[in-house]
């Protein structure tokens, strides 16, 4: 909602409600962060607490990114709660307290806008307010923005911010996928996609509802809509690998003896692979290596504990495709013994490597297919032939009837929310033009053509391969330790070297070609776009990732041209 404009040095100025809870941008500031989400608002701490001026901008009407759009039912994290968290405070890491295992969205977003409070983040965030183009102005960046709710033709006023250095800190996974079918617009009755999630809720009850996709959100949000529902219809394209989240209440004496030495927790966190877990080592061995008896052991072990450290029961999961084989049986078998009808087992059960798409963290998602009012239709064998008035025609002719359809169908990943903008570097280059044909970085933190600009959790850096908040907390710090450097040195800009970029476009190939990950067409690849460039993006390798950037800072922003 647009409170007033006026004009301010030629420009045309827009201030946007928000409860009185939200700052005003001023004319001219050090950093222009895109995003309120958690890697927006350290960012925005970290850059004030080093006597940078920042402002935020944020699409939504509140902070938490992520956590403030994926509002469906079931939305949780796959990462425990005691390590997806902040940990720059110490105070505030001993004063919050989780409830569960698993975080909830709403306590997510709860944790988010306490930090937000704590922090006094939001005198300098802008709510409601898109970022629609930067334009690089040969020493500075023109933040262009609009009221978020002025839609495509928006008639609202443009704000044009000037800004040293922009953050892109608008998330991996932000842009949704709302895929289109023939005569979609037909369906009469209502839809959702889980990444846009109405506010106030929505109830199923009573209702024949379809759910689309089964990647995390899909098979997070089934289980909770099937025990409302009169009758659930999952419409699945590729079966995903789901293990147990064996989500509890988390203990008082855990929780103690995590904060009495939460920081000696944290690092071994942040020197695993995924920045995650380091309570539950990697087993030492190859699956292959071991007895059937003891590989079955392990892998049992993991599947009691639960969560996403189950790949770890072995160390080549990921690098050996027979023990990877072996890892999957182990899955497939599970699922035979949990669902009870052999043949919709058959089609819940992938065939391909498991972890290669991201491993789903579920609570009762394949006892829910043992329920009387849970379908399932297999969108290899009957695809999806076009929408009606009532439902969705599949495979010939059956017409499903549904008065509601919910797309848990993901997201433009890692690039989405970034090519959404029209971000124009030097000599008027266009970032989607360069990356036309995958996304060129540095360091998965810069992009050559584009000077004083940063991503956070970029494609080229770990991101999603890791606990997401280890990662924004190494890129907010790095960048902020960046601009204290180039103020020492009285240097105004900072840019990618373009041999530096092609290097680190091929390392990134080379380490992911190493894997397993590039077997498959996930979102890593960008293979659930139409169109979009199939380039494995996230760099598999926290630590490694970590040394090299603190050797690029010590070796004065090796690659970079700083000037
Ligand atoms: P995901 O993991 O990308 O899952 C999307 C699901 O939607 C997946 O099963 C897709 O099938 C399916 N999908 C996408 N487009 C279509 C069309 N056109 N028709 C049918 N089915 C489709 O997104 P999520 O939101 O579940 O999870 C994203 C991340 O959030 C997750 O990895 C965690 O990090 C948290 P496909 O596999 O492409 O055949």
């Amino acid at each position: 909602m647009v409170d007033k404009s006026w004009s301010c040095d030629g420009l045309t100025v827009a201030v946007v409600g928000n409860n009185g809870r939200m700052g005003r941008a001023p004319d001219r500031i050090d950093v222009a962060i895109v995003g309120a989400g958690f890697a927006g608002m350290y960012m925005l701490h970290k850059t004030r607490s080093a006597g940078f001026s920042a402002h935020v901008f944020e699409r939504g009407g509140g902070v938490g990114g992520t956590w403030y759009w994926n509002r469906y039912p079931g939305a949780r994290c796959d990462v425990p709660s005691l390590e997806y968290s902040y940990q720059f405070s110490e105070e505030l890491q001993q004063e919050w307290e989780w409830s569960e295992k698993y975080a909830t969205q709403p306590e997510i977003l709860r944790y988010a806008e306490h930090v937000a409070d704590r922090f006094d983040l939001r005198r300098d965030i802008s709510f409601d307010t898109t970022v629609t183009s930067l334009t690089w102005q040969g020493e500075s960046w023109h933040v262009a923005t609009t009221a978020s709710t002025s839609g495509v033709d928006g008639d609202a006023a443009t704000t044009v911010t000037t800004a040293r250095f922009v953050v892109l800190a608008t998330g991996c996974l932000s842009a949704a996928n709302v895929p289109r079918f023939t005569d979609d617009r037909l369906f009469a009755g209502r839809t959702y996609h889980t990444g846009n999630w109405p506010h106030e809720g929505v109830d199923f009850t009573g209702q024949r509802v379809a759910v689309i996709g089964t990647g995390s959100s899909g098979i997070q949000s089934v289980p909770v809509i099937a025990s409302q529902a009169a009758h659930l219809t999952v419409l699945q394209r590729t079966p995903a690998y789901s293990v147990p989240a064996r989500n509890q209440p988390l203990s008082p004496d855990y929780v103690a003896s995590i904060k009495a030495n939460y920081g000696e927790f944290r690092r071994k966190n942040s020197l695993t692979r995924a920045a995650l877990g380091g309570d539950t080592p990697t087993g030492p061995h190859g699956a292959c290596e071991v007895s059937d008896d003891e590989r079955r052991a392990a892998l049992e072990a993991r599947w009691q504990k639960g969560g996403l450290l189950f790949l770890g029961a072995f160390n080549d999961a990921l690098t050996n495709p027979e023990s990877n084989r072996l890892i999957a049986d182990f899955v497939r078998d599970k699922i035979r013994q949990t669902v009870r009808d052999p043949e919709i087992a058959r089609r819940l059960s992938p065939d391909s490597v498991i972890g290669c798409k991201r491993l789903c963290v579920d609570t009762d998602y394949y006892e829910t297919f043992n329920r009387s009012n849970v379908s399932l239709i297999d969108l290899r064998e009957t695809p999806i032939e076009r929408f009606t008035r009532r439902g969705i025609i599949v495979g010939d002719a059956t017409e499903l009837e549904f008065d509601a359809i919910v797309f848990a169908t993901g997201f433009d990943a890692m690039t989405g929310a970034i090519s959404n903008i029209d971000i124009r570097g030097r000599d008027n280059l266009r970032l989607r033009d360069v990356w036309s044909e995958g996304p060129l970085n540095y360091l998965g933190l810069a992009v050559h053509g584009f000077p004083n600009l940063f991503m956070i959790t970029g494609p080229g850096s770990p991101s999603v391969l890791t606990n997401m908040i280890v990662s924004i907390q190494h890129h907010v710090e790095w960048i902020t330790d960046c601009l204290a450097h180039l103020r020492r040195e009285s240097s105004s800009t900072i840019e990618a070297d373009p041999s530096a970029q092609a290097e680190w476009v091929q390392h990134v190939n080379t380490i992911a070609g190493m894997t397993l990950y590039t077997s498959c067409s996930s979102w890593y690849l960008g293979a659930n776009m139409y169109g979009k460039p199939r380039v494995f993006m996230p760099l598999p390798g926290f630590p490694a990732y970590v040394q090299r950037c603190t050797d690029v800072a010590q070796h004065h922003y090796q690659g970079f041209h700083v000037r």
